[in-house]
């Protein structure tokens, strides 16, 4: 098949499983092409079945809004026509499943029909979507796809009770690459950042105040008091500063290491003993099924779509949005007790291959072909 790709380039977990899609479909023989504004960060190996398309957009006095929407229906179109595209998979509805719309009502008045499957990720209905700047683009846009996909049981629903869609949402939950978060840790690595043999624990995001990252520098701060330990904040964005404030103002800073934005987090969580994700809400929680498909068990909200990956007691624990104490008090028990933090890692792991990448993609070709001749 000839897939046309559109996602966000960044590390978001939309733009992550959309590029992961897009290489495994490359793996398999698909000739797959990406289109967005940036070349994805996961992208970053050759593959002769994937092409990279720039939307790029022209940039004129007039515009203090330069119209990407507009830019990305005509690279879609051009992308297409040119490449001979079977359909066209859109991740993230904000703006591209509108974008995928109008180019497929170009298309389709040059006799091309291209079917367009729009892949819902969380924020772009929980959160941007139900404002009511977009909210009928949105609904319109949704139910003029020819198939509609959320990443998690949670996200469905979630969708159905905030718009009018009058369409069949299919789960297809997302997936992780479970060979390549099977990593040995690299020792060299564990001893810089834990020379005494603490315990090492990871939260990974793009510091949104949704992420509530505030709640894991006061976790760990209860954590340190009991268990020698380091905490390890991958990412960046909005809230960081005022997380490095907190770590000051709690005095735990020699303990504390912010890293930024990575692309070899598989490296990190292999060196890991405990991910921790506080968010308010998570569509899915994408970070933590590649925490535990590393073997790192987690202590995460269980808001959203998290309980349907982590399981509570097996593979982590889950705590109301805001439970600090109860985090905290899990978190020093798992890490206070080897054989129950072996069991744990052991148990992460395990469930983690029930969303193994070989499961996973071969729903969505099933989902591409029932819209091939
Ligand atoms: O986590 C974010 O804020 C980024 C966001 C995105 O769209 O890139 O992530 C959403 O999609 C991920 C992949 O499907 C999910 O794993 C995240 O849970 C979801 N984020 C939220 O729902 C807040």
């Amino acid at each position: 098949m000839r897939i046309g790709i559109v996602c966000y380039p960044t590390f978001g977990g939309s733009g992550v499983l959309a590029t992961e899609l897009g290489k495994a479909l490359a793996d398999k023989g698909h000739q797959v092409h990406f289109i967005t504004y940036q070349q994805p960060v996961r992208l970053s190996e050759f593959n002769a079945n994937i092409f990279y398309h720039e939307v790029r957009v022209p940039t004129y006095p007039l515009f203090d809004y330069p119209p990407y929407e507009t830019a990305l229906s005509s690279t879609m179109v051009d992308v297409i026509v040119n490449n001979n595209i079977d359909l066209l998979h859109v991740h993230y509805a904000i703006p591209h499943a509108s974008a995928a719309y109008m180019a497929k009502m170009i298309l389709g008045k040059q006799g091309k029909r291209i079917p367009v499957i729009t892949t819902l990720h969380g924020t772009d209905i929980t959160l941007v979507g139900r404002d009511k700047t977009f909210e009928p683009v949105v609904t319109f846009s949704i139910n003029e796809s020819d198939a509609i996909t959320a990443v998690s049981n949670n996200l469905r629903d979630e969708t159905y009770k905030h718009f009018r869609i009058d369409k069949n949402i299919e789960v297809i939950q997302n997936f992780v690459d479970v060979k390549r978060f099977n990593k040995k840790p690299i020792d060299a690595f564990r001893k810089v950042i834990a020379p005494n043999g603490e315990k090492i624990l990871l939260h990974a995001s793009n510091f949104r105040k949704l992420k509530r990252v505030e709640d894991v520098v006061h976790i760990f701060a209860k954590v340190l008091k009991k268990v020698p330990s380091k905490l390890l904040l991958v990412g960046d964005g909005p809230e960081r500063p005022v997380a490095e404030s907190l770590c000051r103002e709690l005095g735990i800073c020699d303990d504390t290491r912010f890293v930024g934005k990575q692309e070899q987090i598989e490296e990190i969580l292999a060196v890991s003993d405990l991910f921790l994700l506080t968010s308010d809400y998570e569509s899915f929680g994408l970070a933590a099924l590649e925490a535990m498909a590393a073997g790192v068990p987690v202590i995460s909200t269980n808001a959203g779509g998290l309980p349907e990956i982590n399981v509570d007691g097996k593979t982590g624990f889950l705590s109301n949005v805001g439970d600090i104490e109860n985090m905290s008090m899990h978190a020093i028990e798992l890490l206070s007790n080897p054989e129950m933090l072996k069991q744990f890692k052991a148990n992460a792991f395990a469930h983690a291959q029930h969303f193994d990448i070989d499961r996973v993609v071969p729903m969505y070709e099933e989902l591409y072909s029932r819209f091939l001749n």
